[in-house]
């Protein structure tokens, strides 16, 4: 996982931590007891995700996260190192930094990314430090409106697809954000956004998007049961908590999405993570929006609270949370929308994490479900089942590709055409020219009309 910026951090990290509460490892203590507890996590997790350094400690084996946290600023990546210095034990060797913001700009941003982070550091040395093996894929969480996350993650995808020869696949996951909320400037984030589609147009393969509002909107309504569930920016020292603690909630709900993800690669499924590459690849526009079951994962999945109230971790325990009004769709969209404006080839891969059979019944209760939803035809949906651990919570992540994006994103690309005049000349500075901006709005268009 590579995170730029101060919300690739945040998201990249309380994703980790999630993926560790999955296999039963403490985030704050991440190692493992004994060859049974390591075999058990291997046979489910691969190697792909967590790495066991021979000469750590004696006889426990510890998980360190493939991880690199990127950012101009230094702050963000350097905290979550403070407050998790057991498990990014590599220390220096999960950050690059440089040194101050790109002030919410994606031109100066790109500028530097190239003169203080791709020549200064050697990427490829600094990547195989956490990978021994090569990468397969990358997943890069980052925020689509500033300046660093925006144009950082650009840098590097297009540096993975046209500089290396690995054929890694790319996974984005990038967040919109809340106008009128986040402290983020209109007109430069809308031009911000487009330059940053138009990478992912170009360079990612399977890009995964998320937005602030509604993030935000379910923290609220789910206030107080996510207060009650730990965070990584929990265990960040007090005073430094500012800037977090607004996202702390949203990051939560974001991260279980993103480790369903990963599991559906991770663990072993049939599914690999270059398949997302296939099937992506014809869709216009080439975008998914997750839409989770249920909206918050509990924390003490390990416990066997759950089953003791004789709860089952089964596909009826998804119908009770779809009954309940738990489940959302993480991208501001309304749901009339997606049924109505949604295309005939709209399609969906639900990655699914239940208990006991998934077999021709349960299949049928979820297509009802995702119909009942969406207008997508059982041909166009794709199952992957993820193994699911002794204890561990059911959880339906579904990746929707719908038509229905379109006009959202097409808002901002107006924003940013009529915003350009004003922003040319600060942004040519750092070399952004009129004709790439006008060529790169042109392609984002024509991707989600
Ligand atoms: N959900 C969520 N959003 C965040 C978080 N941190 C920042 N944001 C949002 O991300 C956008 C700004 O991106 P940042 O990640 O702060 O900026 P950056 O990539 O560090 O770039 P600079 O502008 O150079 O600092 C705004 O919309 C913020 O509200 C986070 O941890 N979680
Ligand atoms: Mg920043």
């Amino acid at each position: 996982m590579t995170c730029f910026g101060h919300c690739g951090i945040g998201l990249g990290a309380e994703a980790y931590r999630r993926l560790l509460l999955d296999v039963g490892a403490d985030p704050l203590k991440p190692t493992l007891k004994g060859e049974k507890e390591e075999s058990r996590v291997l046979k489910r997790y691969g190697s792909t995700i967590l790495r066991f350094p021979p000469s750590y400690g004696s006889g426990e084996i510890p998980l360190i996260p493939r991880a690199l946290l990127i950012d101009l600023d230094p702050r963000a990546a350097n905290l979550i190192l403070q407050s998790y210095p057991d498990l990014f034990a590599l220390r220096d060797k999960h950050v690059i930094h440089g040194s101050g913001g790109a002030a919410r700009n994606w031109a100066e941003g790109r500028t530097r990314f190239i003169k203080e982070v791709s020549t200064k550091f050697d990427m490829q040395k600094q990547i195989a430090a956490l990978s021994p093996e090569p990468v397969r894929g990358f997943c890069v969480p980052f925020a689509m409106g500033g300046g660093t996350g925006s144009s950082f993650a650009s840098g590097f995808i297009q540096y993975i697809k046209k500089d290396t020869k690995e054929h890694a696949t790319i996974a984005t996951l990038g967040l919109l954000p809340e106008f009128g909320w986040d402290p983020i400037i209109f007109e430069a984030a809308a031009i911000n956004i487009v330059m940053n589609l138009e990478h992912q147009i170009k360079y990612s393969d399977c890009s995964i998007l998320f937005s602030n509002k509604t993030l935000r909107l379910l923290a609220h309504k789910f206030e107080k049961k996510l207060d009650n569930i730990p965070s990584i920016i929990d265990d960040l020292p007090k005073e430094q908590e500012v800037g977090w603690k607004d996202y702390r909630g949203m990051n939560l709900i974001a991260a279980s999405a993103i480790s369903m993800f990963v599991s559906s690669f991770a663990r072993e499924t049939e599914w690999d993570m270059s398949n997302y590459r296939t099937w992506l690849a014809t869709k216009r526009p080439k975008f998914a929006i997750p839409w989770v079951i249920p909206i918050i994962s509990e924390e003490k999945i390990w416990s066997t609270d759950l089953m003791s109230k004789g709860k089952s971790n089964s596909m009826e325990r998804i119908v009770e949370h779809i009954h309940k009004k738990e489940d959302a769709l993480l991208f501001d969209i309304d749901e009339t929308d997606v049924r109505d404006k949604g295309g005939p080839k709209d399609s969906c891969c639900a990655l699914v994490k239940v208990k006991g059979e998934f077999d021709v019944k349960e299949r049928d209760v979820l297509k009802a479900i995702i119909k009942d939803r969406f207008n997508i035809e059982d041909s166009r949906m794709i199952f992957v089942k993820i193994p699911i651990l002794e204890s561990e919570q059911a959880n339906i992540t579904i990746l929707v590709n719908t038509k229905a994006i379109g006009p959202k994103i097409l808002e901002i690309a107006s924003e940013a055409e009529v915003s350009w005049d004003a922003y040319k000349e600060e942004y040519g500075r750092w070399g952004l020219t009129t004709e790439e901006f006008k060529q790169s709005l042109m392609d984002v268009v024509h991707q989600f009309s």
